[in-house]
C-alpha cells in the first residue's frame, strides 16, 4: 500500500522539494492550495509545475477551518506536512495581526481537524530558529529557551506549543522540526539570499547597477532546503513524536553571503551593495547558528551541501535563468 502524504505550503520552496522527495519514496501525495492558485496555476505553481500531473491538488485555506476538515475527510493520510504559512519575517512587523491570524489559526485548524477525523496521521510542524530571536546560548539547541523577535516568531512559538500540545493531550504523533534558514534556487525572491543571487545575475548581464540592503552584520546559519526536507520525513518515521533542530552548524554574515555570491559572478560586491534604512528591521535576530546534534545522532541526517556549494548553486541557477529571458525578450 502506498503512503499517503498531505503537504500545506506544497507550491513553495520547501514543499516542492518535499513532494520531490515524497515522490521518489513511493508516496502518494496530495497538496492543501488556495483556490486562487488552482486559477491561475501559470503563475502560481511555478515550482510545481513539473510535477502536477503526479500530485493531487486540493482547494482550501489556512483561515477556514471547514474548508480544512473537507479535505482530511476525504482521504485517510498517514503523514501531514504542515508547511504553509505567513513566512516573511519582515511582512510580520507590517501586518502582524494576518501574520498571527494565518500561522497559528491554521496550525490549529489542521491539529483540530486531524484529531477529530484522523488522529493516526502523524503530523509535523515547520518550526523555525526565528523562536530563538534574542539568543539565550550559542549555539541553539531543542532545550535553548524562546525569545521570539517578530510577531512571525511569536506565532511559530505557538504553533509549536499547539503541536506539543496535541501530542501529549490527546497521544497524537506530532512533531516540530527547528529549522534554521534554508535556502536554495527556488527560494522567493524577498528573503535576502535569493535578494542577493537575482541581484547578482542582473548586474552581470548589465541589467542593474546596485543591489540595497539592511543589515550586513546579522549572523544566519543558512543550510540548503532539499537537505532540510530529509529531516521532515525522517522526523515521522521515527517509534517516538519528538521535535528536532536542522541546520549546519556554521554561521555567516549577509555581508559574506554578498562577498561570495558577489565573487561566484566574478565581481566585487563593495562596489554595488548599499545600504538601504528600510530593510532594517525593528527588531532583529543578530545571530543565528544550530547544534543539530539530535537530529544527525537519532535520524542519521547529514546536510549534502555547504555554504559554497549553496551559494554557487542559487548564483548560477539566476545567472542561467537570467540569461535565459534576456534572450527570450531579445528575440520577440
Ligand atoms: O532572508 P531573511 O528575510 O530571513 P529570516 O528573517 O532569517 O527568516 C527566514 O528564516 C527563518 C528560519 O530562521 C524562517 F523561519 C523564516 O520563515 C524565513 O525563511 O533575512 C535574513 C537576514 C535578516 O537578519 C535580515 O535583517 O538578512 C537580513 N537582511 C539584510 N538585508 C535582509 C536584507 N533580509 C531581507 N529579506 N532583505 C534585505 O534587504
Amino acid at each position: 500500500m502506498k503512503k499517503k502524504a498531505l503537504i500545506t505550503g506544497i507550491t513553495g520552496q520547501d514543499g516542492s522539494y518535499l513532494t520531490e522527495h515524497l515522490l521518489e519514496l513511493g508516496y502518494e501525495v496530495h497538496g492543501l492550495v488556495r483556490r486562487v492558485a488552482l486559477e491561475d496555476p501559470h503563475r502560481r505553481f511555478t515550482r510545481i509545475g513539473h510535477l502536477l500531473d503526479k500530485v493531487t491538488l486540493h482547494p482550501a485555506s489556512l483561515e477556514s477551518y471547514p474548508s480544512i476538515f473537507h479535505v482530511v475527510s476525504q482521504h485517510e493520510f498517514n503523514e501531514c506536512y504542515h508547511l504553509a504559512a505567513q513566512s516573511f519575517v519582515a511582512e510580520s512587523f507590517r501586518d502582524g495581526f494576518s501574520t498571527m491570524n494565518t500561522n497559528i489559526n491554521g496550525t490549529h485548524y489542521m491539529l483540530a481537524a486531524l484529531r477529530e477525523l484522523q488522529p493516526k496521521c502523524r503530523f509535523y510542524f515547520a518550526g523555525s530558529s526565528e523562536m530563538f530571536g534574542k539568543v539565550r546560548e550559542t549555539p541553539q539547541k531543542e532545550t535553548t529557551p524562546f525569545h521570539p523577535r517578530s510577531p512571525y516568531g511569536i506565532s511559530k512559538v505557538a504553533g509549536f506549543d499547539l503541536t506539543r500540545n496535541y501530542r501529549e493531550a490527546y497521544d497524537m504523533f506530532c512533531v516540530s522540526g527547528i529549522l534554521f534558514n534554508h535556502e536554495g534556487p527556488r527560494r522567493g525572491f524577498e528573503f535576502v539570499t535569493r535578494k542577493i543571487t537575482s541581484a547578482v545575475a542582473r548586474i552581470k548581464l548589465g541589467l542593474a547597477n546596485e543591489l540595497r540592503l539592511g543589515n550586513l552584520e546579522a549572523k544566519r546559519d543558512w543550510g540548503h532546503a532539499q537537505d532540510y526536507v530529509r529531516a521532515m520525513h525522517l522526523m515521522l518515521q521515527q517509534e517516538t513524536a519528538n521535535d528536532y533542530v536542522v541546520a549546519t552548524g556554521e554561521t555567516h554574515t549577509v555581508r559574506e553571503f554578498c562577498e561570495l555570491a558577489f565573487g561566484e559572478a566574478g565581481l566585487d560586491y563593495n562596489q554595488f551593495v548599499r545600504i538601504d534604512d528600510r530593510y532594517l528591521r525593528p527588531a532583529e535576530v543578530d545571530l543565528l547558528v544550530g547544534d543539530s546534534s539530535k537530529a544527525r545522532r537519532e535520524l542519521g541526517w547529514q546536510p549534502k551541501y555547504n555554504f559554497p556549494q549553496l551559494v554557487r548553486e542559487m548564483v548560477q541557477s539566476d545567472l542561467a535563468a537570467q540569461r535565459q529571458q534576456s534572450s527570450a525578450s531579445s528575440n520577440r
